[in-house]
């Protein structure tokens, strides 16, 4: 008897534990759908891993399997390359021929009353896209009998960027340790390795650089590259390909050369070596990402050298093996006058320079990630070197995973700014996509939010940041509003009451940061020990004036704002026509970038009529409130979602309300001192003191 009660226990606890909603299927759940028994009779792939692929998920959602065929017959699934006959005899040549590698076709073919639904590409990597479209229309209730879809990823190169250290801790990671567990590779395989690339995969990104920009170059000793062949090999068949950060100065550290001065051929020799070494392990490896003079890192100026001469000795080691090299821009040196000049600055000059596999790869905005920044300007300043867009999906900036910020918004801002490099029209998106220049190599990166917590992110909203980069990736043509409305029926629910409601929190949940952090074109007020909360009066003696947040607010009894006019630092300057103008203009400047271009004075009026200090007071406090708003909108969700997904949000929102609030007092106490001037009286009343605020002190060891 107490055995079976023993076993009842037992049956119950690992019930439960099976049934705890921890998040970790991410958008692939596959809940059970309806009237399965009508979609398919059957389906007919030559590509065993792609149909088992869809097999899986297919029994999730419908609880069978098809049966193979080998015939056409009605309703059946076919799932195939542009190289079996089948595909050929249904005439679908035509169609994929400009779909490139990775595109591919979803129709809906009609022939002698019978109905297909084939799915196909030019390669192995369009069938598996296609698969997960196929997937997603069946999980989003978009499946039907009328389907012509055809589809290409708008960059070639879509890579997330993992600042994970051997040591397993991430830098800016905010859901544990690294999923990549040096320790006991190569011997002991995670399965974490498949489903991380089967959740890449559904979504299209097709390239990931394991380690931190930040690189150990330890990366490169024979030992780790033996485990970064085996994870490269688990990968592999999801069409994702394995990319290494380097440090500059490997041939010196691990080499034992007297330097790693590109310029040496000792040191030209090595790189081509270490090359051959690693495409030996990995045929397929993509290439190198290289952060090289840049925050104390070593680079190729340590050597009086430049960019051009680092970015192309290493290019030379990469190029017999279609490698590329993507040299990145986040430059900016403690003498300069203003940070945000310096990547156009040291950059620009060098249009041209570069082996033709190189990239060049540049954050969004001229700082640094920041809630909101305008593009950066080397955007379509460069026509005769690529560049490319690295975005950051980890919320260094905007309340690690505590605070939820869905950032497709942030993203599409940047994508679809008018560079007007060439005219009007000439969006970032298209500066980089080869479509107004002719770049031999495109790309997008993403700075990853994946750490080894069971829901992957730290945060379940923050999943759909993950989602919405890879499908950006794929197509910035998408708008925020689809993404999120697919990731939310996949994840959650299609329920109405839930969708639109959690649809509109999402859509302006990156606005609503901004607002209780930093509105109006402010920047960089974090707390020196972390980026978490606000800290506008740091000062640290002897610290570079480009860290300290007094650097970017400028707050004086004038007023507020950084002077990038051309009475200024200039920076306007670097903009193309019209908008250098239009940002030099107070009067036609953004209002939500007036403090990033001007410094401003606390009584200037702005459109609302209200002065510049009112305005900053109740848009810190509309932020306060729409986080409160989110509160309530999210307890009338509880009917829809399981306990722990919902406890868990909501939870995280109650950190998030607290934040804003921290945030508020904080930057308007502080401001407060200079303007002068009442807390407008029909907003909330601050609930702390300045002195207070200025003693918190957080430990956030791994987390500044
Ligand atoms: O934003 C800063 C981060 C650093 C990061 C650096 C970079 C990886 O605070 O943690 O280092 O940017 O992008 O290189």
């Amino acid at each position: 008897m107490k055995k079976i009660i023993l076993s009842y226990i037992l049956f119950f606890v690992c019930f439960s534990v099976i049934k705890a909603e921890d998040g970790h299927q991410l958008w692939l759940r596959f809940d059970k759908i309806q009237n399965t028994e009508n979609f398919f009779s059957g389906i007919i792939s030559s590509n065993e891993f792609v149909a088992n692929e869809f097999q899986q998920s297919w029994k999730k959602m419908s609880g069978f399997n098809l049966h193979k065929k080998n015939k056409l017959s009605d309703n059946v699934l076919v799932i195939g390359t542009i190289k079996d006959r089948l595909i050929k005899s249904l005439g679908l040549e035509k169609a994929l021929k400009p779909l490139g590698k990775e595109g591919y076709l979803i129709k809906t073919i009609r022939k002698k009353n019978q109905n297909y639904t084939v799915v196909a590409g030019n390669s192995a990597a369009g069938e598996l896209y296609g698969m997960y479209h196929l997937l997603r229309l069946l999980q989003t209730n978009e499946f039907s009998y009328n389907l012509n879809i055809s589809e290409l990823p708008t960059y070639a190169h879509r890579l997330l960027n993992h600042w994970d250290n051997l040591d397993r801790t991430v830098e800016r990671g905010y859901a544990g340790y690294s999923i990549w567990k040096w320790d006991e590779l190569p011997a002991t395989v995670s399965p974490l390795y498949q489903e991380y690339a089967r959740a890449n995969a559904s979504i299209g990104i097709n390239g990931t650089v394991l380690n931190n920009v930040n690189a150990s170059p330890l990366i490169l000793t024979k030992e780790y590259l033996e485990k970064v062949r085996v994870i490269a090999a688990e990968l592999r068949p999801f069409n994702l390909k394995v990319y290494l950060s380097i440090n500059f100065s490997s041939p010196k550290e691990l080499g034992g050369l007297a330097d790693s001065d590109p310029l040496n051929p000792d040191v030209q020799k090595w790189w081509k070596e270490k090359a051959k070494d690693i495409y030996n392990l990995i045929p397929d490896f993509g290439g190198f990402l290289v952060k090289a003079n840049s925050e104390g890192l070593p680079g190729p100026m340590d050597y009086g050298r430049t960019h051009v001469d680092g970015a192309n000795m290493i290019a030379d080691a990469v190029k017999p093996y279609g490698g590329i090299v993507m040299w990145r821009a986040f430059v900016y040196d403690p003498d300069g006058d203003d940070r945000a000049k310096q990547a156009y600055r040291e950059f620009k000059p060098f249009d041209g320079k570069f082996r033709d596999n190189v990239i060049i790869q540049l954050k969004n905005g001229p700082v640094d990630f920041q809630p909101r920044e305008p593009f950066s300007p080397l955007f379509g300043a460069m026509e005769k070197t690529p560049i490319m867009a690295e975005l950051q999906i980890t919320q260094e900036y905007l309340g690690f995973s505590n605070h939820i910020a869905y950032l497709a918004p942030m993203w599409k801002e940047c994508l679809d700014s008018d560079t007007y490099a060439k005219g009007a029209g000439s969006t970032v998106a298209k500066t980089t996509d080869g479509s107004i220049f002719p770049q031999k190599i495109t790309a997008i990166a993403g700075v990853a939010n994946i750490g080894e917590d069971r829901n992957w992110c730290g945060n379940h909203f923050a999943q759909a940041n993950w989602y919405a980069y890879g499908r950006l990736a794929w197509d910035y043509n998408l708008t925020s509003e689809e993404i999120a409305e697919e990731w939310i029926k996949m994840t959650f629910t299609k329920e109405e009451n839930f969708l639109k409601p959690v649809k509109e929190l999402l859509l302006s949940s990156r606005e609503s940061v901004v607002k209780y952090m930093m509105p109006m074109g402010l920047h960089h007020l974090f707390a020196w020990g972390h980026h978490y909360g606000p800290e506008p009066w740091c000062d640290v003696p002897g610290a570079r004036p480009d860290w300290l947040p007094k650097y970017y607010h400028n707050a004086n009894e004038v007023g507020l704002g950084f002077d990038r006019t051309t009475e200024g630092s200039n920076a306007v300057s670097q903009y193309n026509s019209p908008l250098k103008e239009q940002f030099n203009d107070i009067k036609t400047c953004p209002e939500n970038l007036l403090l990033w271009f001007h410094h401003v004075p606390w009584n200037y009026k702005m459109k609302s009529g209200k002065s510049m200090w009112d305005e900053l007071c109740y848009t810190y406090d509309s932020g306060v409130q729409e986080v409160r708003k989110y509160q309530k909108v999210w307890d009338k969700m509880e009917k829809y979602v399981d306990k722990e997904r919902f406890k868990h949000i909501q939870s995280r929102l109650k950190i998030q309300s607290k934040d804003a609030v921290w945030w508020k007092d904080a930057c308007l106490l502080y401001f407060q001192q200079f303007s002068q001037m009442p807390i407008p009286y029909d907003i909330e009343r601050p609930i702390w003191d300045l002195e207070e605020l200025m003693q918190i002190k957080l430990d956030m060891k791994h987390h500044n």
